[in-house]
């Protein structure tokens, strides 16, 4: 009996999939068909996959070519399976031309015609908008956004917004973009969506008024400094069917889902406290460090402490301290936070003017998970318990500076895709907000 193997994504199931495994098919006797996990996709680049997995796998059953549907899930893989199922005939797109002959040590590869004028980009860009976006504030953040925004298809980057006509003017050269620095309502009709990147004081204004003239928003975070003005925000979207995402980067991370799905799972019994800390000594003369009112460590942040906090302790905290270092002018060099819940406990640790060591530990009734930094990436974790010599250490997938899975996020739910809110729902950004609220009136006690 002759094997033949192939593999894909197979999104959106077209007729170039159906081609392909036909003549797989007719290769041998028996076809297998490893079908890509989303994991797998986004670590070899591929953000934008639409259909889930089961779906995926059901499409090329339908087919009725597949005699054994497999999951191909890491690099090396197909080695693996070769050698296995004992595989004679290795099947792949020309579009693959050369990429898999090492294979040829291991059994017959075959390269076959890809059908014309049909692929899973073209359905994609036909059935989704692109999503012209506009970018608003054009200091640090900014260039960044620009660079990952490069890694997720569906999004153009068409103008940006600044008061100050000289970094608007520098911005827009550099991005070769067209810039407004006077009407902010003029810009907005220029644009499908907005990503807000302006010092944090403006955040709920531009916000609010994005949403208002019918805009998706991406705002840095915080987006608002009060419950009130949170839900506010939270509600026009709602109501408007718009899309509001705060930009805590972490939260939308291949890894950190991964890291609470582990903590979720029991492996560690019960969770009891979640140690958050996040410190970046900031120049002294930066915002971060002069500006009393809306600079200082929490503001700057404490969206990422707090954030698996109220992941895994939820959002009805019963009481909350703080203490702060803070210079002459009341600016908090280092903040810890205290937060006491029902049924366990956590403390937060920011610092722009005190370096610590920046890590998250989450402690349970069996076990603890220690994520060390940068673990608000989330490249690596470890799951510890009472016998030292028993650690298990998760590595998961991560690409560029995180900002492309947010951004990936963004463009997904405009196009109505991922519409369930798990990675940071309203309810726990509005907590957040809470929080900032009770810091910014201890702060001025
Ligand atoms: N295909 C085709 N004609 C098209 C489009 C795709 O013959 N017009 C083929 C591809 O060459 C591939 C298969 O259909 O052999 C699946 O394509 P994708 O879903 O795009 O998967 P791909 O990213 O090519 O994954 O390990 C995964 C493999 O490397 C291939």
């Amino acid at each position: 009996m002759k094997k033949v193997i192939t593999y894909g994504t197979f999104d959106l199931f077209h007729e170039g999939h159906y081609k392909l495994l036909q003549r797989a098919k007719s290769l041998g006797d028996y076809l297998i068909v490893g079908v890509t996990t989303e994991h797998f996709d986004e670590a070899r680049g591929k953000v934008n996959v639409i259909d889930p997995i089961m779906e995926r796998i059901e499409n090329v059953k339908r087919t009725g070519f597949a005699d054994e549907i497999i999951v191909e899930d890491h690099d090396g893989q197909k080695i693996e399976d070769i050698q296995k199922y004992g595989v004679d005939i290795f099947v792949l797109g020309s579009d693959w031309m050369g990429t898999y002959d090492y294979l040829k040590a291991f059994c017959e590869v075959v390269y076959l015609e890809r059908t014309p004028d049909i692929s899973s980009t073209i359905l994609r860009n036909k059935s989704f908008q692109i999503v012209r976006t506009g970018i608003v504030g054009t200091g640090r953040i900014a260039p960044r956004f620009v660079s990952e925004a490069k890694y997720v298809s569906g999004i153009h980057l068409v103008r940006a917004f600044n008061p100050e006509e000289k970094s608007a003017r520098q911005f827009a050269k550099r991005c070769e973009i067209e810039y407004d620095t006077e009407n902010y309502e003029k810009f907005l009709q220029k644009v499908d969506a907005v990503y807000i990147a302006s010092p944090n004081e403006t955040h709920y204004d531009y916000t609010k008024r994005a949403l208002e003239s019918g805009k998706h928003v991406l705002c840095e975070k915080p987006v608002a400094f009060t419950r009130k003005e949170a839900e506010e925000l939270y509600a026009l979207a709602k109501e408007k069917q718009l899309v509001l995402l705060e930009a805590v980067k972490t939260a939308y991370c291949p890894g950190f889902q991964q890291l609470l799905n582990v903590a979720h799972s029991g492996k560690i019994g019960e969770i009891k406290d979640v140690e958050a800390t996040f410190t970046r000594l900031a120049d002294p003369k930066s915002r971060e460090r002069t500006d009393a009112e809306y600079g200082g460590s929490f503001l700057e942040f404490g969206s990422y402490t707090l954030l698996p906090i109220i992941k895994l302790l939820g959002q009805n905290y019963q009481a909350l301290h703080f203490n702060s270092i803070c210079n002459e002018e009341g600016l908090d060099l280092y903040t810890k936070l205290q937060l006491e819940y029902p049924n366990g406990m956590a403390s937060a640790k920011m610092g722009v003017g005190v370096k610590s060591e920046g890590q998250l530990v989450i402690a349970g009734t069996k076990g603890y998970i220690l994520a060390p930094s940068p673990w608000w990436l989330t490249r690596r974790f470890e799951v510890h318990y009472e016998n030292p010599n028993q650690v298990e250490t998760y590595e998961p997938n991560f690409q560029g500076d995180g900002l492309r899975y947010e951004i990936s996020e963004f463009v997904s739910k405009i196009n109505g895709i991922n519409k369930k809110d798990y990675k940071l729902t309203a309810g726990e950004a509005i907590t957040m907000a809470a929080i900032t609220e009770e810091f910014m009136k201890r702060k001025h006690k």
